[in-house]
């Protein structure tokens, strides 16, 4: 009985791990750093050229963070990011106004855990959704941009805190996945674990 049980959490744990399997992939003008639950996962400065991360959620979703820096200050250029998360099984989620956002300090100043999971975003904003991938002022490097941004095609938009000619460091968050399953300190399917020894 005891060798079954093993047997079919290493069945769950395969399962849940593949099926949540997922890519993040970021544009910033002019350059971005992102995290995944907390850690920082890619760093890139040149706008048409997107950080690709791979990574799995065992806990079935993922707190997302990208800060975004623009090089030219204040009015003198405009600031964008443009991402998006696709999961395994095909759940596209992009950049777009329902993000929270939040402007401030740059990043190397920035020690408040905005990145975590537990950080309190409730009084950010929404991110101001600008325009979508392909389309405006940053339309000229989409055909650069989409020999990474394919399979799929991103349809996200570009976004900012704010105006985009206010703010020159930006900061965006979002939990993805299914929020039903609980982040637990010890990872790994703890909630199913849990169910199944309840049960027998
Ligand atoms: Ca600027």
């Amino acid at each position: 009985m005891k060798k079954f049980f093993v047997f079919a959490i290493l069945v769950l744990f395969l399962t849940v791990s593949s099926l949540w399997a997922a890519k993040l992939r970021i544009n910033g003008d002019n350059s971005w750093v992102g995290f995944i639950n907390g850690e920082k996962v890619a760093e890139g400065n040149n706008w048409q050229v997107a950080t690709v991360t791979e990574f799995d959620m065992p806990d079935g979703h993922a707190i997302i963070a990208v800060y975004v820096h623009d090089a030219e200050p204040g009015g003198a250029g405009r600031g964008g990011a443009l991402f998006d998360v696709i999961l395994d099984d095909g759940t596209y989620i992009p950049s777009n106004d329902t993000w929270k956002a939040d402007a401030g300090a740059p990043l190397a100043e920035r020690n408040d855990g905005w990145e975590t999971i537990d950080f309190d975003d409730s009084s950010w904003e929404n991110a101001t959704q600008l325009d979508q991938f392909g389309s405006g002022i940053w339309a000229g490097g989409a055909g650069a941009m989409r020999n990474i941004l394919k399979d799929p095609d991103s349809t996200a938009y570009w976004i900012w805190a704010g105006p985009n000619d206010v703010e020159d460091d930006v900061y965006f968050r979002k939990i993805v996945g299914d929020l039903s399953t609980p982040v637990e300190p010890n990872g790994k399917i703890t909630t199913t674990w849990g169910a199944l020894k309840a049960a027998r």
